[in-house]
């Protein structure tokens, strides 16, 4: 696995210059992945959402790869077409050369409207990484609701009002349902632990075959908090057990990290704005029902990893 020193010798292929917000966890993971692709070439392709828009705005693109616009819905099933058609033109000759395939997409593109293309492609096998840039919200429309986010989190389509105290449903466990595709590799990491996510991304265009990373991407926009706190924001998820850092190679669970102590989920929580409401004493039940649900959440992944 490469080094700090390493990746930092390799040049960038995802590159400055986009219109990304200042602090945004998004342009982080693709900058991340494409440099622990190391040299091998890739095709990359990224589905509409806040990450494609601020990097491919004509006729400036920041990807140092060559790069494929997909819809909304449809980033897995672009890579994969093109996987195909790649293993097709390998097998008469007239590509030699060994070439890696990465999908991105936000929460939105993956857990809602990109789930069927992502489904049908872990299914059939396609050599490519999936890697889902997750800050728990369609950010690049508006900050609606999607079902990454989080219970209790207030966007523009589950506000804290007089109905709702923002978001009334728990969050999707996607990494779970790709896990149970019996892929040869899934993974969580998170924007604030480079040395996870490159390892993961490493790990997973190794192995060969589909493979799926989600990667927590703090959003001081959707999310609202200085632009600063990004890393910060990502790591403390991990320590309150809200995002724990595991993967799943051959069907074998393995937690990468545990915290010495579990910290409260309000001490993630209180530091962003879109749970500013939770901290009224009204809202107080909300609290408990969410760290109860991380409580379990954890307990029940301990058990898959035989902790
Ligand atoms: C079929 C379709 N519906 C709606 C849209 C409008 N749209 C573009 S990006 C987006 C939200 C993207 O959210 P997400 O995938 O979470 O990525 P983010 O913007 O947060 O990075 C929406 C609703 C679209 N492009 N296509
Ligand atoms: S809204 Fe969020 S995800 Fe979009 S560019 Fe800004 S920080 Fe990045």
């Amino acid at each position: 696995m490469a080094n700090l020193k390493e990746l930092a010798a390799r040049g960038d292929k995802f590159t400055g210059g986009h219109r990304a917000c200042a602090g945004c966890g998004a342009t982080i993971v693709a900058r991340q992945a494409l440099l622990a692709a190391g040299d091998k070439p890739v095709v990359a392709t990224c589905a509409t959402g806040c990450l494609e828009v601020v990097s491919t705005i004509f006729p400036y693109t920041a990807w140092d790869v060559p790069f494929i616009h997909s819809a909304f819905e449809n980033s897995a099933a672009t890579i994969s077409g093109v996987e195909a058609a790649y293993k097709s033109l390998k097998r008469q000759g007239t590509v030699t050369e060994d070439i890696r395939f990465m999908a991105f997409g936000g929460d939105g593109g993956t857990y809602d409207i990109g789930l069927q293309a992502l489904s049908g492609a872990m299914e059939r096998g396609h050599n490519m990484l999936y890697i889902c840039y997750d800050n728990q919200a369609y950010m690049n429309t508006g900050i609606q609701r999607s079902s990454a986010t989080p219970k209790g989190s207030a966007t523009t389509t589950s506000p804290n009002g007089k109905k709702i105290p923002g978001k009334v449903q728990f969050r999707k466990n996607l990494t779970e349902i790709i896990a149970a595709h019996g892929i040869p590799y899934v993974a969580q990491s998170v924007v604030g632990n480079w040395s996870d996510f490159t390892k993961k991304v490493e790990k997973a265009l190794a192995k060969g075959g589909p493979a799926f990373i989600a990667v927590l991407q703090p959003c001081r926009l959707g999310w609202g908090y200085p632009p600063e706190l990004t890393a910060e924001l990502g790591r403390l998820a991990v320590e309150t057990n809200f995002w724990p850092l595991y993967e799943v190679e051959d069907g074998k669970y393995k937690i990468n990290y545990t915290p010495k102590e579990r910290k409260p989920i309000t001490e993630w929580m209180f530091q962003q704005e879109r749970f500013r409401h939770l901290k009224r004493p009204e809202n107080q039940a909300i609290l408990e029902e969410i760290q109860k649900d991380i409580d379990l959440r954890w307990e029940t992944l301990g058990k898959k990893c035989n902790l």
